[in-house]
């Protein structure tokens, strides 16, 4: 079989960057570890930037998302019993949607059906051949068959665990990682949000998150511990720590009920450098991790999207190779300030083990002044609702 660009991982990276391509006539190919419903079972994202927005638009998948989503001016922060909001619509001029990445990807694959495009499902021992060379290649199985894509291009946005950072040879990738010592346990409950803004709750017991994806289902977090798992955690003692951490009036008219989904993230923030080597390009996850207090790991992956769809698309109309030579530079230089954003707010937000007293008032100090000064509400709101591309 041969493509032009072969895209290894059916997440919102492939699919966007596929459907992107499609529209300017270049042809690829998606390689899924997983099943279709596999991957539309993961719950994650649930807020989208600006840029992301534009990128659905562009790709013609932007209808139910301008239906469904909702548009959200601002954010609520709270320590202990004390709340205030940040109004991104006063400070930026723009707002962000909340649309869960599960519908993201539904729509995406929606689309990729609609225009023919091909997704290969439960694929395995996917491993990518000569990507330093003008002729890269693609191996895989499936249904126990083993198969090979020649293409121009290898996209890698296959995930953290993917094979496609690994390919770029260990002595020319450099690592960078910091590991969070807490995870967040997250449910999912048909329940009207608690409300119609988020809420990041810093408290002494530790974060919590109060999010949504529609006006009857909702997304709740709380900072757990690494050792913990969903097990240890009924509904009920959910719901109890939740209220415990948000602001009081907030905590008497929430509204609980059972969970539909119960999992628990580790949170690291990770980046390689380089994002490409030869003709494999590394999008989203397979290039860098943030943790999710910024909501920045899926629009992150939208910007990786935007820079390499716009190389590719120079590259077939002109031959000209300048957009995919700056691939990297050009998307890193936006992923460090992702990274930057998503540890200043964890950092701000959680309580660390091993945290002193001092660190405690500095945390205290921060929130304070981010309450109080209209230049650090503009910098934490234009970080929030998308730096631009
Ligand atoms: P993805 O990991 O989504 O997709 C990669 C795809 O590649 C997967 O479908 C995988 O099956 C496939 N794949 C892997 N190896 C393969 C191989 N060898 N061959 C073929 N296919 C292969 N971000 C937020 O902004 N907010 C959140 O609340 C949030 N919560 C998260 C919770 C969890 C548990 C995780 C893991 C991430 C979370 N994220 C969150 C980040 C997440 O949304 C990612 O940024 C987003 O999924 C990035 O999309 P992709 O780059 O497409 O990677
Ligand atoms: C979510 O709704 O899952 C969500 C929202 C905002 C975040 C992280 C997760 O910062």
């Amino acid at each position: 079989m041969r493509t032009q660009v072969a895209i290894i991982g059916g997440g919102p990276s492939g699919l966007l960057l596929a459907q992107l391509l499609q529209t300017k006539g270049v042809d690829s190919v998606i390689l899924e570890r997983q099943s279709r419903a596999h991957v539309l079972g993961r719950i994650r994202a649930g807020v989208l930037e600006r840029g992301l927005l534009d990128l659905m638009q562009e790709a013609g998948v932007a209808d139910r998302m301008q239906a469904e989503g909702f548009t959200h001016d601002g954010t609520l922060i709270s320590y202990g019993d004390e709340m205030f909001r940040v109004d991104f619509k006063a400070l930026t001029g723009h707002a962000v949607m909340v649309y869960g990445q599960t519908e993201v990807t539904r729509d995406l694959y929606e689309a990729r059906d609609r225009t023919g495009g091909e997704v290969i499902h439960n694929v395995q021992d996917v491993t990518i051949h000569d990507a330093n060379s003008d002729s890269p290649s693609v191996s895989y199985t499936v249904n126990g068959q083993t198969q090979t894509i020649s293409c121009d291009f290898v996209a890698g946005c296959d995930g953290f665990h993917g094979v496609s950072r690994q390919t770029i040879p260990a002595d020319l990738r450099r690592e960078f990682e910091k590991v969070y010592p807490f995870g967040w346990l997250g449910i999912l409950s048909e329940t009207p949000p608690v409300n119609h803004e988020l809420i990041y709750a810093s408290s002494d017991r530790g974060f919590a998150l109060c999010s949504m994806r529609n006006a009857g289902l909702s997304r709740y977090y709380v900072q757990c511990d690494l050792s913990d798992s969903p097990e240890n955690w009924t509904d009920d003692a959910f719901w109890a720590e939740l209220k415990r951490r948000i602001p009081s009036d907030q905590a008497a008219k929430l509204i609980t009920g059972p969970s539909i989904e119960k999992s628990i993230a580790p949170l690291r923030s990770f980046v390689c450098e380089p994002m490409c080597w030869g003709r494999l390009f590394l999008c989203g996850d397979a290039a860098h991790i943030v943790p999710p207090t910024g909501a920045k790991g899926l629009n992150t992956a939208a910007s990786d999207v935007h820079y390499l769809f716009e190389g590719l698309a120079q590259f077939y109309a002109t031959g000209k190779t300048q957009g995919i030579d700056a691939y990297s530079e050009r998307a890193l230089a936006r992923v460090w300030k992702a990274e930057r954003f998503s540890w200043w707010f964890s950092s701000l937000m959680h309580q660390f083990p091993d945290q002193s007293g001092f660190d405690l008032r500095m945390q205290q100090a921060e929130i304070a002044f981010l309450r109080s000064n209209e230049s650090a509400q503009r910098a934490m709101a234009e970080n929030y609702v998308g730096l631009p591309y």
